[in-house]
């Protein structure tokens, strides 16, 4: 879906206040604020750039900033990578549910400790086990936010807090409530910078869209982008899964395709780009994040023609992909018996990941206006097919000390039927395994 989002930037850059706060940064490599936590709280190590002041008693002190330091507090560290067996997920040898929402925002929006761990209250008590946010934010001016920025060709990665520590916040958040994530790594659309903008710093203003996937100059770079991230946060178990990109395409949003574009351009990118994840980090699940079309030459229906430049099946047989992912958005794909067409969309996928033998993710859908009756038959259909899991397009949350969180009209306030309507599914889906 579109995101454009007016990106507010309320930038709360660390203080120099002598005690952190609640929830607040206390430690990690480059971190000049406070190292001692008020009290009530202990300074938690989370990563080797990331500690935080949680909810409890220390017993013995807390060396926050190496990774040698033993934490003792109340709040217990997650451990375990999220792991596969057949077609689910696992976790330290126990099922692992992956039901949630998608919060692309979270660490994006220069949102407050205190805002995101709001946004977080109302995702877990929606039932939620997993997010999934955005691993990246292309920026060519340094204003704000931004993860990577680019003057002419050369790109460098943020580390500060307005770029990767706000990553690191958003994770150590995630981890206090006990969530997972799941990282995209770029973009097909334009919001957050995306591929075009690889494309256009790197080889000038002009290029299709999916010179992205193939030229060497483009892969390497972005090579180098992702290993920053994914070696970053190698070790950290709030991570259940890297994603290629969000949503890849032969075009862009206001890129075109070339001729050659074809579902193999995409399938082969997939490939090469999972093994290098893998050859550089063992723990993570890997995932395309892809919008699940598939590829039959000469059906009447777009999602199914292959056009789009995805082949669903032939990506689920990728070995470095541990699962497969699939939107669904009917009324902007123009279908117009949108309950229906969503039952049958979810029905094919669930064969796929049965006849792969791998799991597979809605992982994204939404409708606008009156939707709970609708989502209650889709919840159904997800549970009497055998689907993995899925997650709401998206999260929201209000009484923000920045207001609320953004809608473009899919989003599930804890006022909404749906987000009563998760809870039961959740339920539901958990008991089902
Ligand atoms: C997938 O396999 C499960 C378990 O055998 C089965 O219950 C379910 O109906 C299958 N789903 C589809 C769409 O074939
Ligand atoms: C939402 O759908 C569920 C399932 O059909 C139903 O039980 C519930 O009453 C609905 N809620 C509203 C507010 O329509
Ligand atoms: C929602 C969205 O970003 N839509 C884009 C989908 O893809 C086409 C091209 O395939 C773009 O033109 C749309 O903007």
């Amino acid at each position: 879906m579109i995101r454009s989002t007016i990106l507010v930037l309320a930038l709360s850059l660390a203080s120099a206040f002598a005690q952190a706060p609640e929830w607040g940064q206390c430690g990690g490599q480059g971190w000049t604020g406070p190292t001692t936590c008020v009290a009530g709280t202990v300074c938690t190590f989370s990563n080797d750039f990331y500690s935080q002041c949680l909810p409890g008693t220390a017993t013995t002190t807390v060396a926050a900033t190496t990774t040698s330091g033993t934490t003792t507090a109340s709040v217990p560290a997650q451990t375990g990578f999220v792991q596969t067996s057949g077609t689910r997920f696992t976790l330290n040898g126990a099922p692992y549910t992956v039901f949630g929402s998608n919060a692309y925002w979270l660490p994006l929006m220069g949102y407050s400790t205190t805002d995101i761990n709001k946004a977080l209250d109302d995702i877990v008590a929606s039932g939620a086990t997993t997010v999934r946010t955005w691993g990246f934010n292309e920026a060519t001016a340094a204003n704000g936010i931004y993860f990577h920025l680019w003057s002419g060709t050369t790109a460098t990665v943020n580390t500060g807090a307005n770029g990767l520590g706000a990553l690191d916040t958003a994770i150590a958040a995630a981890q206090a409530h006990g969530l997972r994530l799941i990282v995209a790594l770029t973009n097909n659309w334009s919001d957050y910078g995306g591929m075009d903008v690889y494309a256009k710093q790197l080889l000038g203003a002009g290029q299709p869209h999916d010179i992205f996937y193939t030229n060497p100059t483009i892969i390497a770079a972005f090579k180098t982008y992702v290993q920053a991230v994914v070696t970053r946060y190698a070790n950290e178990p709030t991570i259940m899964a890297w994603e290629l990109a969000n949503e890849p395409r032969c075009s862009g949003t206001n890129t075109v395709a070339s001729a050659t574009c074809t579902v193999s351009t995409i399938t082969t990118w997939a490939a090469t780009m999972s093994a290098f994840i893998k050859s550089i980090d063992k723990n993570h699940l890997v995932a395309l994040g892809d919008e699940g079309f598939f590829n039959q030459p000469g059906s009447a229906d777009y999602m199914y023609q292959g056009s789009a430049g995805i082949d669903f099946a032939a990506n689920m047989k990728i070995s470095t992909l541990d699962f497969g992912t699939f939107h669904m958005y009917p009324q902007t794909w123009g279908e117009s018996n949108t309950v229906p067409w969503g039952q049958q969309w979810i029905t094919d996928h669930a064969a796929v990941m049965n006849s792969t033998n791998k799991p597979v993710l809605l992982e994204e859908f939404g409708l606008t206006g009156t939707r709970n009756a609708s989502y209650a038959t889709w919840y159904q259909t997800i549970l009497s097919t055998g689907l993995t899991g899925d997650l709401i397009w998206q999260a929201g949350s209000t009484g923000l000390q920045n207001g609320q969180t953004p809608d473009d009209g899919y989003a599930i306030y804890p006022t909404d039927a749906v987000y009563a309507l998760m809870k039961s599914h959740a339920a539901a889906l958990k008991a089902r395994g």
